[in-house]
């Protein structure tokens, strides 16, 4: 067995308490089986080959929309975040277009997701001081077929660059072999890296990001479509409303100007 991959049975073994811990521990954990197959196969068939967007973009089909409130989902984030979350952003990505560096190289760089937004491109959503992103894998991953790179504990290592390259750490990095269906919840200061599908196949997934009530974007973010949470669930709704709501907290003190 390849020394950089993580078996995948532990953390189906794994009870609530285990991944709540082991995701305090490491900045990431495996939750198995979060999409069923009859659920991949309606989300592929909404999205008809689409590479990539963004939710802001355009909010997806009932199929995605689904996921958010997937239960075991959601009490795996609350018992990590607490009770009162938010649902600020999401990706859905096949990646079909890969740049000759990454091919190569057989993964993105190692890098973090947590961006304070402005100077450069003023999108605050990713600048809140608590949140998780939750890659869903909607087909089997392998070596050579895109596995999710993580260096675990990297969660804990000091703030330095938020966007930057962390290639250093690469000797550290391990390879997560998600099923079709298994979610990975990765910390917003987990390094992390995409794989290539080295067969070239689509490899389509979706990037759920959650936050903590309390932590608010660092600047003004937009809103979720109106008609949308006009007619959401009693469960989603409060999910999706307020997204600017909370607290700024700029623990790093990266933004310019502070609060
Ligand atoms: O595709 C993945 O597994 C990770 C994607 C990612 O980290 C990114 O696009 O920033």
């Amino acid at each position: 067995m390849n020394d950089k991959v993580l078996d995948r049975p532990p953390f189906v073994e794994m009870s609530p308490e285990q991944q709540q811990r082991y995701f305090a521990e490491w900045g990431f954990v495996l939750l198995p089986g979060i999409v069923t197959p009859e659920h991949i196969e309606r989300i592929i068939a909404e999205e008809e080959g689409e590479n990539r967007y963004d939710w802001i973009e355009r909010w997806p089909g009932p199929a995605q929309e689904e996921m958010i409130t997937q239960p075991r989902l959601l009490a795996a984030i609350r018992r990590c975040y607490g009770e009162d979350i938010r649902f600020f952003k999401s990706v859905y990505a096949e990646w079909r277009e890969i740049n000759e560096e990454t091919r190569e190289r057989g993964r993105q760089i190692l890098h973090r997701d947590y961006d304070p937004g402005a100077p450069g491109h003023g999108d605050f959503r990713n600048s809140c001081a608590a949140w998780v992103n939750v890659g869903h894998y909607l087909i089997d991953l392998d070596i050579d077929e895109g596995p999710l790179w993580v260096v675990p504990g990297s969660h804990r290592l000091p703030w330095v660059d938020a966007r930057g390259n962390f290639e250093h750490h690469a000797d550290d990095a391990r390879m997560v072999l998600c099923k079709a269906g298994d979610a990975v919840m990765f910390h917003n200061r987990t390094m992390h890296a995409g794989g290539v599908m080295q067969s070239g196949r689509p490899r389509p997934s979706v990037f759920l990001s959650y936050r903590a009530g309390w932590a608010a974007p660092m600047g003004e973010v937009s809103e979720w479509p109106a008609e949308v949470v006009a007619r959401a669930s009693t469960e989603l709704r409060p999910l999706i409303e307020g997204l600017n709501d909370g607290v700024r907290v700029d623990p790093y003190g990266v933004i310019a100007g502070g609060i």
